[in-house]
């Protein structure tokens, strides 16, 4: 699992440094490139080839397809860490944007990778045709905006100190997190033009969204900082809404194991096919234990 993940990251950041390389040399390049690269796991990115191996999609493409995920990923860590959002000043194990250089620049260059991400999917170097692009753009557009990761993020800074139903907190968690995995669930499903598929993968990619948040809540309350490559123990200081503060430490991760065998039920239906899902999947859970 973890050679494969490297495998995809490497791959990854090979065609943003390229894409980057090819832009006009502004100066808004430099922070760009520091909130995007080296990045992260790339977890996003291993999804989309874990789905397009069950149909069969050129690794290519869904290379490029992930590059883009990455991009808006980056945007809403950039923007996450602000001090009007989440306030952190560090992230991936490095000062965040706004830190190394200032909050304009950083609010400018995460809305620069917000939008180079539309630019890599409608490119031409992404062998697919021009119906299928405008599906994608369409798609993570909608995952990205009010109905996605913008919205989810209003509802998360406007729950904290209050009292929320594990309904609305689930519902605002999909939408913060979910939202992106659902696209990187949905749009190998678009590729092979299987419509019948798409509301399944919709909802395995929020919930495999969820598993990822309830980790990183899991990871907040006993993790360690030097580990993570970010303060930990924040939720509980700030009144975050989350499911341990709702369900408790114990009752979360038992929540979070039921999830997992549901959506592995789900999966059956594809067979070996699926491995490789079933493995990322369950490397996200592990990461907090
Ligand atoms: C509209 C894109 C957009 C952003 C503006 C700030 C904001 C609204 C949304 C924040 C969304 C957010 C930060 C969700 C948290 C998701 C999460 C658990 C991130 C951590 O992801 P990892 O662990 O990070 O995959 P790495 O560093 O590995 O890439």
């Amino acid at each position: 699992m973890k050679e494969k993940l490297n495998k995809i990251a490497k791959d990854t950041n090979i065609f943003l440094k390229k894409y980057l390389k090819s832009q006009k040399k502004t100066d808004l390049i430099i922070p760009m490139t520091y909130g995007l690269l080296p990045g992260g796991k790339k977890i996003r990115s291993k999804i989309l080839v874990d789905i397009g191996k069950i149909f069969r999609i050129n690794y290519q493409n869904l290379i490029q397809i992930g590059a883009a995920v990455e991009c808006i990923h980056a945007y809403s860590l950039i923007h996450d860490d602000l001090p009007c959002m989440d306030n952190d000043s560090l992230r991936r194990g490095k000062l965040s944007t706004h830190r190394k250089f200032s909050e304009s620049t950083a609010i400018l260059a995460g809305n620069s990778l917000l939008t180079i991400a539309f630019e890599i999917l409608s490119n031409h170097s992404l062998r697919l045709n021009n119906k299928i692009k405008i599906s994608l753009v369409k798609l993570i557009s909608e995952c990205s905006g009010h109905s996605g990761i913008a919205g989810g993020q209003y509802s998360d800074l406007r729950f904290e100190k209050k009292k929320i139903s594990l309904k609305r907190v689930i519902e605002m968690q999909v939408k913060k997190t979910g939202k992106l995995f659902s696209f990187c669930c949905m749009a190998p499903v678009i590729i092979t033009n299987k419509k019948n598929y798409l509301k399944k993968f919709d909802k395995i990619g929020s919930d495999i969204g969820l598993l990822f948040q309830i980790a990183d809540d899991l990871i907040d309350y006993s993790g360690n900082t030097q580990k993570v490559g970010k303060k930990t123990k924040k939720d509980l200081k700030k009144g975050k809404a989350t499911l341990i503060s709702l369900l408790g430490y114990k009752n979360t991760i038992k929540y979070s194991d039921k999830l997992k065998l549901d959506i592995f039920k789900r999966l059956n239906i594809f067979g070996k096919k699926a491995e490789d899902l079933k493995n990322t999947i369950n490397y996200i859970i592990a990461r907090n234990k």
